[in-house]
C-alpha cells in the first residue's frame, strides 16, 4: 500500500439513513477521490442478503463507488459480519476488489495487518459460534437459494436476535481479546493492525516480542463519518468527517 491510502469501516449504510449515504457520497467526492486506494474494512452496508438483491435506496452508494473507481482510486473491500454475502458479482458491477480477512500489506518498512475485527473478539463465544455457522459455504449456498423475501425476513430476524444479545453482553466481552490481537500480529509478522467492528476508535500502542507496535481502531459512521489516513509526518491519523 502507499502513503496515500485511506481506511474506513462500519458505515452500516442503509436506505433508512439517507443522511449517512449523502455523507459517504461527499466523502468520496471530496476526500477519497484524492487517494490511491480506499480500504473498506467491513460493515459497509447495514446487511447484505445476496448480489441478486435490487437493494433499492442504495443506488447512490454504488454510483459513488463507480465514480471513485473511474477517478482512479482503487477500492478494496473486506467483508464484515453484516455484509459477508457481498460477492464477486456486486464487486464486478461496482468496480471494487474483495480482499480476505486478514489481509497483510507493506507500507515502506512497516507490515500492516488489516482485519474487520470480529475475529479478534474471541471472548464473545456465542458470536464466534454463530460466525462459524454463517460463514460456512454450504449454509451460505442454501441461504442464497431462498427467495429474496425469505432471506430478507431471516436477516431482519438475525438483526433482532443480535440486538437483544448485544444488550445483555458486557462491553468487555464485545471488545477484542488482547492475547488474540498479539497472536494474530505475531503470526502475520505485523507491527501495525488496523481494524473496525468494535466502534471504539483509537490508536493503541503495544509490544509484540519487545518491539513497539500499534493497533488502530476505526470508528463507525453514526453521528459523523470518520476515516484513517497517513499524514504529512507519515503518522496514522484518525480524522472526523462531517
Ligand atoms: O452486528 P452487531 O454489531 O449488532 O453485532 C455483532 C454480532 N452480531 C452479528 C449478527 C448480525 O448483526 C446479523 C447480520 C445479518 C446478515 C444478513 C445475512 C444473513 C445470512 C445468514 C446465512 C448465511 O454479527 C454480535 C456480537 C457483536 O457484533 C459484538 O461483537 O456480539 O453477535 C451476536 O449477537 C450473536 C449472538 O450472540 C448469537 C446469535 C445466535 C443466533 C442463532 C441463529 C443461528 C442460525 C444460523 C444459520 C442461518
Ligand atoms: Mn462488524
Amino acid at each position: 500500500m502507499t502513503e496515500n491510502s485511506l481506511f474506513i469501516s462500519d458505515l452500516h449504510l442503509a436506505p433508512e439513513r439517507p443522511g449517512m449515504i449523502r455523507l459517504f457520497e461527499r466523502f468520496v467526492d471530496e476526500v477519497a477521490v484524492h487517494a490511491d486506494t480506499l480500504y473498506i474494512l467491513g460493515d459497509f452496508l447495514e446487511y447484505w442478503i445476496g448480489d441478486d438483491d435490487k437493494a433499492l435506496g442504495l443506488e447512490p452508494v454504488f454510483s459513488a463507488l463507480i465514480r471513485l473507481h473511474q477517478a482512479g482510486t482503487t477500492i478494496r473491500f473486506m467483508h464484515g459480519n453484516r455484509d459477508f454475502l457481498i460477492g464477486k458479482k456486486l464487486a464486478r458491477r461496482n468496480q471494487f476488489e474483495i480482499i480476505n480477512d486478514p489481509f497483510l500489506d507493506k507500507l515502506d518498512s512497516q507490515t500492516v495487518l488489516l482485519m474487520h475485527g470480529d475475529l479478534l473478539c474471541t471472548d464473545d463465544i456465542a458470536y464466534q459460534n454463530f460466525r462459524r455457522k454463517v460463514r460456512n459455504r454450504t449454509v451460505q449456498r442454501i441461504f442464497l437459494l431462498l427467495p429474496l423475501f425469505l432471506r430478507e425476513r431471516i436477516a431482519k430476524s438475525l438483526r433482532g436476535t443480535s440486538e437483544k444479545a448485544t444488550s445483555y453482553k458486557s462491553e468487555a466481552i464485545m471488545d477484542v481479546n488482547q492475547q488474540t490481537v498479539e497472536d494474530s500480529m505475531r503470526k502475520a509478522g505485523a507491527n501495525v493492525l488496523i481494524h473496525g467492528h468494535t466502534h471504539r476508535p483509537g490508536i493503541h500502542e503495544l509490544f509484540i516480542d519487545d518491539k513497539k507496535a500499534k493497533r488502530i481502531v476505526l470508528g463507525d459512521w453514526y453521528q459523523d463519518g470518520n476515516y484513517l489516513r497517513i499524514n504529512a509526518d507519515k503518522e496514522f491519523e484518525l480524522v472526523k468527517f462531517s
